[in-house]
């Protein structure tokens, strides 16, 4: 780089030699206004410019502008290499950290279809998720020859079911997030009006009419959410309700799309179940139950039967996997939901949600 510099500079200089040549040339012409401008010829000119011919000058410019032309096309050259090899690095680096999230997504699958125990799944104090009492959970971070690869598996059944919530638990939900008071009845009656299948809307909800009427326009969904992020397009939902910020808890935690509207005792959070209205001693109890000594609730209590907590055990599962490239600031991470469903040779997988990403992180 530094000789291609220096050529430059030398060519630069080399080529105002030049032009002062053909200034040398053309002003050089008698004429009847020249006294001026000859004096000014006279004010340039220079023994060795002298001793150059005017037809070898325009020669020298016109090679001495073609290598400063090569000097930039080999310019280019170098960067689009540099910047190829770069982009060769990353897509070798997201294979293998692509490769290292599907081995750990394998090994959660895997782990959910050796369950022993249909009857309760339970996930400990420390996150981690228990099919049954004895096979040890799969959860959490290991390190291989290529990098870390950190697996995560959470219910889906242990948070609120949007699609069908009806009023009164979305009702739950949003107080305990804390939304305005004067969106709540907008958000409810237009959560309702996207699932429900007419196109009259609610007093406060939305329907067609106000969707295509936005900038982007669009339709009422008229169905089922598929997934929770569909929210963010129903009238009054705010970004800031699913991710949360310093006025309202996030609401992404606390809800689902997929199950059958089922709440696992064994897994619900604490969140969820103060949303649901049970009192501190139960959700004690409840949380001390789930452990390997205690093995998790195998029915629902009494006390708790209208509690809003249904199940012992769980077939929506949520498998997260990150993996982490050594000596790179790469990462992939793979996001599946599940449905295991029991079969003849004990359970069968159906994939109901999938996203995968490369991400650059800092650390
Ligand atoms: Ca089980
Ligand atoms: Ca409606």
């Amino acid at each position: 780089m530094q000789t291609l510099l220096k050529n430059l500079f030398n060519l630069m200089r080399l080529s105002k030699i030049s032009l002062l040549v053909i200034s040398n040339k053309i002003f050089r012409k008698p004429s009847v206004r020249g006294t001026l401008r000859y004096q000014k010829i006279n004010f340039f000119t220079t023994s060795a410019l002298h001793q150059m011919k005017t037809d070898k000058g325009i020669a020298l410019m016109i090679v001495l502008w073609v290598l400063v032309l090569l000097s930039i096309i080999a310019m280019n050259f170098s960067f689009s290499t540099r910047w190829n090899s770069a982009s060769t690095r990353n897509l070798k680096e997201e294979t293998i950290a692509y490769y290292m999230c599907i081995s750990g997504y394998q090994e959660a699958v895997n782990y959910l279809l050796s369950d022993k125990d249909p009857s309760v799944d339970f996930l400990d104090d420390e996150g981690n998720f228990w099919i049954d009492r004895e096979t040890i959970p799969v959860t959490g971070k290991r390190i291989t020859e290529e990098g870390d690869i950190e697996i995560r598996i959470t219910d889906e059944e242990s948070k609120i079911n949007i699609n069908l919530a009806g009023e009164d638990r979305l009702r739950k939900l949003l107080d305990y997030i804390g939304i305005p008071t004067d969106s709540e009845q907008e958000v409810i009656d237009s959560i309702l009006d996207w699932i429900d299948p007419d196109k009259e809307h609610r007093l406060s909800g939305a329907e067609d009419e106000y969707y295509e009427g936005l900038d982007v326009p669009y339709k009422a969904k008229n169905s089922f959410f598929d997934a929770p992020e569909e929210l963010l397009l129903v009238k009054g939902i705010e970004p800031d309700y699913m991710a949360g910020s310093d006025k309202i808890k996030a609401l992404s935690p606390l809800i689902t799309t997929f199950g059958k509207g089922t709440i696992n005792i064994n897994t619900v959070s604490k969140e969820v179940m103060e949303l649901l209205g049970l009192n501190p001693l139960d959700i004690e109890t409840i949380l001390k139950q789930r452990n390997r000594e205690s093995g998790g609730f195998r029915f629902i209590p009494t006390q708790l039967s209208n509690s809003g907590l249904n199940t012992t055990s769980s077939s929506y599962f949520r498998i997260e996997v990150i993996s982490h490239l050594n000596g790179s600031n790469r990462a992939m991470k793979i996001v599946a939901i599940l449905h295991r469903m029991p079969s003849a040779k004990g359970f069968k997988m159906q994939t109901v949600y999938w996203r995968e990403n490369a991400e650059s992180y800092r650390g």
